[in-house]
């Protein structure tokens, strides 16, 4: 299975992209080595994250538009199907989509299963795989996960708007250790100014914090404006990005795939005994806590150590 489905995705074939990302996303007995083998260079990926309805997708797909061959990501939290579903059943992007040069793919986040940096991932190799040099990931800005999505990507555009109440205030939610750029989307709409002032606040406190000044730019979606001059700003992150340790990028990138299968495991190893030792008044909650974490470690003794 894996030879044919892997030259498919190398010729860029949309069946077998999404065939290969779902079966490293269902754990399918070879996928991970598969993935491995298949090679090809790394993509450049850019996050887009920002909170619900601020116009991330309509975004995305403007810069798709610019940056043809590109493969899209959507991360869907609320999604009931597993991940790697082919987009063309969901309209989670615009018609750009559909345009030749462009590969969208839709994954769902499993709520508290985690796993999302891993299918993220595979989407990711497999997209670089089948040729895409850019790959965007668009999640929504509401959870530990999109901050986990950000670490895999080389530069995070975190997308705001006005009327949401405080832009300050939105961005609490762990965005302003994350973003590389922001977009102040909506322009048109009032308010537009004032969420800028916000935001200048805001990146000097980047900036006394990481030493960095993201840089913002104002957009209007719908219309395309703002669009090519936001496009320039990530390309100069991204540049940026570049010039960063590969070391220390690579092992952001592992702590987050590291953390996925930790998560993976305690999920998968029952708590009721543990549970059970606290509520009876046998032992205390970090010691049950502890004995659980080593429980799960123990569950599959060197299954994932590499050349065991
Ligand atoms: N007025 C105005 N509306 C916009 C702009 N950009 C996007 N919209 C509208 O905002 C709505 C939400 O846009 P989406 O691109 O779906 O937003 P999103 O952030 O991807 O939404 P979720 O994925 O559901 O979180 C749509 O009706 C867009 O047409 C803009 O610049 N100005
Ligand atoms: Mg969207």
């Amino acid at each position: 299975m894996w030879p044919e489905l892997s030259s498919a995705v190398r010729r860029g074939d949309a069946r077998a992209i999404g065939r290969f990302i779902r079966a490293v996303d269902d754990r399918l007995p070879g996928a991970e080595e598969a993935l491995d083998a298949l090679g090809g260079p790394r993509p450049t990926v850019v996050g887009i994250t920002g909170p619900p309805g601020a116009g991330k997708s309509t975004l995305l797909g403007r810069l798709a538009e610019l940056w043809r061959p590109v493969g899209l990501v959507a991360v869907d939290p609320s999604s009931p199907f597993s991940g790697g579903a082919l987009l063309g059943d969901r309209l989670r992007f615009s018609a750009v989509a559909r345009e030749p040069g462009v590969q969208a793919v839709s994954l769902a986040s499993r709520g508290a299963l985690g796993g999302l940096s891993r299918a993220t991932e595979a989407a990711v190799r497999v997209l670089g795989a089948a040729g895409y040099p850019r790959v965007l990931v668009e999640t929504v800005g509401v959870g530990q996960s999109e901050v986990e999505v950000a670490t895999l990507a080389d530069v995070t555009c975190v997308v705001l708007v006005p009327g949401l109440g405080d832009g300050v205030q939105a961005m609490k939610a762990g965005l302003l250790e994350i973003a590389d750029v922001f977009a102040l989307n909506k322009a048109d709409r009032p308010g537009a100014r004032r969420l800028a002032s916000e935001l200048d606040v805001a990146v000097d406190h980047i900036f006394a914090l990481r030493g960095v000044r993201p840089e913002r730019v104002s957009t209007e979606a719908t219309a395309g404006r703002g669009v090519s001059e936001l496009a320039a700003s990530i390309d100069r992150a991204v540049a940026q990005a570049a010039l960063l340790d590969p070391r220390e990028r690579a092992r952001r990138r592992l702590f987050a795939l590291a953390l996925d299968a930790l998560h993976d495991r305690l999920a998968a190893t029952p708590g009721e005994p543990f549970v059970d030792s606290v509520v009876g008044g046998r032992s205390g909650p970090y010691a049950a806590a502890r004995a659980w974490a080593e429980a799960a470690m123990a569950e599959y003794p060197g299954r994932d150590t590499p050349g065991a």
